[in-house]
């Protein structure tokens, strides 16, 4: 099966929709574990103006322990055999295990998002060897243990900045030519740390590829007012809007209509501000 790619529309930010097959995702999860529930959802976030979907079935939230590659393709499989055929936007598989990664590719997924950054060689090797794309995103340590105590003595944008540089050459290399780049809010960082991120976005630019950025409902949100996740989407539209001004390309979310008609708007006033 061809590999889709992603369409970029000129000046119009990429929406990547989640689907998260797990129980225990800080926000959604048990919601899409049936595999007719995770097809239909799939479906669904298309149809609402996702450019991409991207699925997960390994919950990555502070603290949590992970999921065998036995158990996370047994989530993934059933639904990704089932949509990879009707849907007419590119997958990601949000995974970092590289035989979970290999699984899914043969299966017609089209780019593998993976949040450790490809620092595995196995996981850049099965990206490449299928022709597929690559989400490279940072995180400072672990799931179980990152917010423990992030520190950036190099300073938080600069050292994620050369983190990046670092692992999109070593793609390159390896013959991995669809890059886009994620600093990664939220994973290993404090509440200074992602608004620095997301303030400083532009410094990631010089580095000529595509950026994303996943803020939904994450908890820099709660923390700055205090909301249960599934209630944080003001805050992750405020948050888009800014990382699209600032120049991401691609925001990932979990509420597809309504970033979509957002990040429209972010999207219009942006074109005209750069027209003045
Ligand atoms: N955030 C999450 C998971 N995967 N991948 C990228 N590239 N960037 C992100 O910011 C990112 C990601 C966390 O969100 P979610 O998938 O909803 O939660 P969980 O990990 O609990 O399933």
């Amino acid at each position: 099966m061809p590999v889709k790619k992603l369409n970029y529309k000129s000046g119009r930010t990429l929406i990547c929709g989640v689907l998260n097959i797990t129980p225990d995702s800080f926000s959604d999860g048990g919601r899409y574990l049936a595999p007719e529930a995770a097809a239909e959802r799939a479906l669904e976030l298309e149809a609402q103006g996702a450019g991409l979907i991207d699925i997960g079935a390994e919950s990555s939230r502070p603290g949590s322990a992970g999921v065998s590659a036995a158990e996370e393709l047994a989530r993934l499989l059933g639904p990704l055999r089932a949509i990879v055929k009707k849907l007419r936007v590119p997958v990601s598989i949000d995974t970092c295990k590289s035989e979970v990664a290999a699984a899914c590719l043969a299966e017609g997924a089209d780019l593998i998002n993976d949040i450790t950054g490809f620092t595995d060689e196995n996981m850049v090797r099965a990206t490449a060897a299928a022709g597929a794309g690559a989400i490279v995103m940072h995180m400072q340590g672990r799931p179980r243990d990152m917010q423990a105590a992030p520190a950036y003595a190099g300073g938080v944008v600069p050292e994620i900045h050369a983190f990046l540089a670092g692992r999109a050459a070593a793609l390159k290399l390896a013959g991995v030519n669809d890059i886009i780049l994620d600093p990664g809010i939220g994973f290993g960082k404090t509440l200074q740390d992602n608004l620095d991120l997301m303030a400083g976005l532009a410094r990631f630019k010089a580095l000529g590829l595509p950026l994303l950025v996943g803020v939904s409902r994450k908890s820099f949100i709660g923390a700055l007012f205090p909301s249960e996740p599934a209630a944080r989407l003001p805050g992750t539209i405020a948050a888009c809007t800014v990382c699209v001004m600032n120049g991401a390309d691609i925001v990932r979310v979990h509420d597809v209509r309504e970033a979509a008609q957002a990040m429209a708007v972010a999207d219009a006033l942006k074109k005209a501000g750069a027209a003045k």
